[in-house]
């Protein structure tokens, strides 16, 4: 997946990945101990077969090639979508409480056991959930329920930037003009539009203050009206999440703010970019170097014993992150390279 999608062509194999993202899906909603780590191969497979260079007619055009995520069952489910067009497990019509459940997981902070929960209380949309039952959900869930309608709806690319530009402003005035603030996630990818608004901050000389600097901004942000409400409770370090709105008549939206030490920014701009699926195949990469990556940075003579690590190794990059590339040995994938 290090590859630029420039020397790649689109997807030739829509005829299988499709089959497969419905069964992802179903495992992306299930309780069993095994879905997250089976709905994970799915998701790897799928980017695999899509990056694949050939339209598979035959699941032996697969065989020996050892892409991410395929194997044997997979691959047997592959061999029957070629010769049927689809698979069993696919074409069993999904059970009941999926579409119920699917939908109690787009409330933030819920997650298919509490969504199975609510099932088996009795409760099917989220309407039931509202009415007059609200005791059953923790703050989190209650706020994120609150703004339910707006909270579905994508955020236009134009107006992540909007809000990104509001936060600069603040932060700059704060805190000075060497405060950076970057626009993460799928919109420094290049997305024409997002499901929340992600956004890093980092200052060479943070000001020390009795309370933390995004503690400072979030109060900033709140009393011009752009936060209207939190998911995460009590004092903010590092890490704020919560709703805000451009406009006092614009929607509600899903906002995380991080705020990273200077010498950390490179590899925290690597992981808040994503994807979620690029960061684990690089962290991967790493792991095969003998090194470890994460959002502080990329870590050199990692020592580990049947896969647990026994120091934290070197750190040889953080700050850059274009250095975190070179360091690993892959040429340099610009964000909108990164969507795997
Ligand atoms: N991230 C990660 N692993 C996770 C969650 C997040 O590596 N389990 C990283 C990669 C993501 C970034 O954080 O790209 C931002 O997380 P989001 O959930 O906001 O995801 P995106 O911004 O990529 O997509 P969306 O448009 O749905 O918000
Ligand atoms: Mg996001
Ligand atoms: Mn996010």
């Amino acid at each position: 997946c290090f590859t630029p999608s420039s020397s790649r062509p689109s997807n030739l194999n829509k005829h299988i990945t499709d089959v497969l993202e419905t069964l992802k899906t179903r495992h992306e909603h299930s309780t069993e101990e095994t879905a997250k780590f089976r709905a994970l191969q799915y998701r790897k497979a799928i980017n695999a077969l899509k990056r694949f260079p050939e339209k598979i007619v035959k699941v032996e055009q697969l065989k020996k090639k050892h892409l991410p995520g395929i194997g044997d069952k997979i691959l047997a489910k592959i061999d029957q979508i070629c010769k049927t067009g689809t698979c069993d497990a696919a074409s069993t019509s999904a059970p009941e409480w999926e579409p119920v459940v699917a939908e109690f997981m787009k409330l933030h902070g819920v997650g298919p056991t509490t969504a199975k929960h609510w099932y088996h209380q009795g409760y099917r949309t989220v309407d039931d959930l509202r009415q007059d039952r609200l005791h059953l959900l923790n703050a989190t869930q209650h706020t994120a329920l609150k703004y339910w309608g707006d909270l579905n709806e994508r955020i236009p690319r134009l107006e992540v930037g909007q809000v990104a530009k509001l936060v600069q402003v603040a932060a700059q005035l704060l805190f000075g003009p060497e405060t950076s603030v970057f626009a993460m996630g799928s919109f420094r990818r290049g997305a024409a539009d997002c499901g929340d608004i992600d956004i890093i901050l980092s200052h060479p000389k943070p000001p020390k203050m009795a309370v933390s600097p995004l503690h400072t901004l979030v109060a900033q942000l709140k009393s011009q009206g752009l936060l209207i409400d939190d998911l995460t409770a009590g004092h903010v370090h590092e890490k704020y999440m919560g709703i805000c709105r451009v406009a006092p008549t614009a929607r509600a939206r899903r906002i995380d703010l991080l705020w990273v030490p200077h010498d950390e920014l490179g590899a925290s701009l690597l992981y808040f970019t994503g994807s979620d699926v690029f960061n684990r195949s690089m962290r991967l990469y790493a792991h095969r170097k003998g090194m470890s990556l994460n959002q502080h940075g990329l870590f050199a003579n990692v020592v580990r014993v049947k896969g647990q690590k026994l120091n934290e190794g070197t750190r040889i990059a953080g700050a850059d992150e274009a250095e975190i590339f070179e360091k690993l040995g892959i040429p340099y994938l610009p964000p909108e390279e990164r969507n795997a």
